[in-house]
């Protein structure tokens, strides 16, 4: 039987080729898998949101209602132009405001609302609607827009 007789200096070669083999791989391993698309803020982004409404009935028969924004709260970059459409869905019409800003309109039920906007400072801003801003008034109909 023949024995097969490795060095001291060899054995620790071996391993510390295996450790640097293994180090290479674990820093240059993809950490994300590239695809053919891109993001959408790659484009000027368009965000898209609807009124919605919320109805229920008390246990003594009570109807209530809150309309919505939906989506509630979106995510805006800061800095960079954005499309802001808004579809009429549930509700004849909703004159809305942004707080902080001079931006207003109405958006009609059946109909889209265009806004082209862009945010010079960050933070959260609400779209309120004057209609149905608050609870007695079958809301809060408020969304968050963060700018960030
Ligand atoms: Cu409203």
């Amino acid at each position: 039987m023949k024995i097969l007789y490795v060095p001291k200096k060899w054995i620790l070669a071996i391993i510390l080729f295996i450790c640097l083999g293994m180090g290479t791989w674990y820093v240059v391993k993809p950490e994300a898998v590239e695809t053919a698309g891109s993001p959408a803020a790659s484009k000027r982004l368009v965000i898209n949101m609807v009124t919605g409404e919320f109805k229920s009935q008390l246990e003594n028969g009570k109807e209530i209602e809150a309309y919505r924004w939906d989506p509630g709260t979106i995510h805006i970059p800061y800095d960079q132009p954005v499309t802001l459409s808004i579809y009429g869905v549930n509700g004849k019409e909703h004159p809305f405001f942004i707080e902080g800003t001079d931006v207003k309109g109405t958006v009609v039920k059946g109909k889209e609302t265009v806004l082209h906007l862009r945010f010079k400072k960050q933070g959260i801003y609400r779209l309120i609607c004057k209609t149905h801003s608050d609870i007695s008034h079958n809301g809060p109909m408020i969304a968050y827009l963060v700018v960030d």
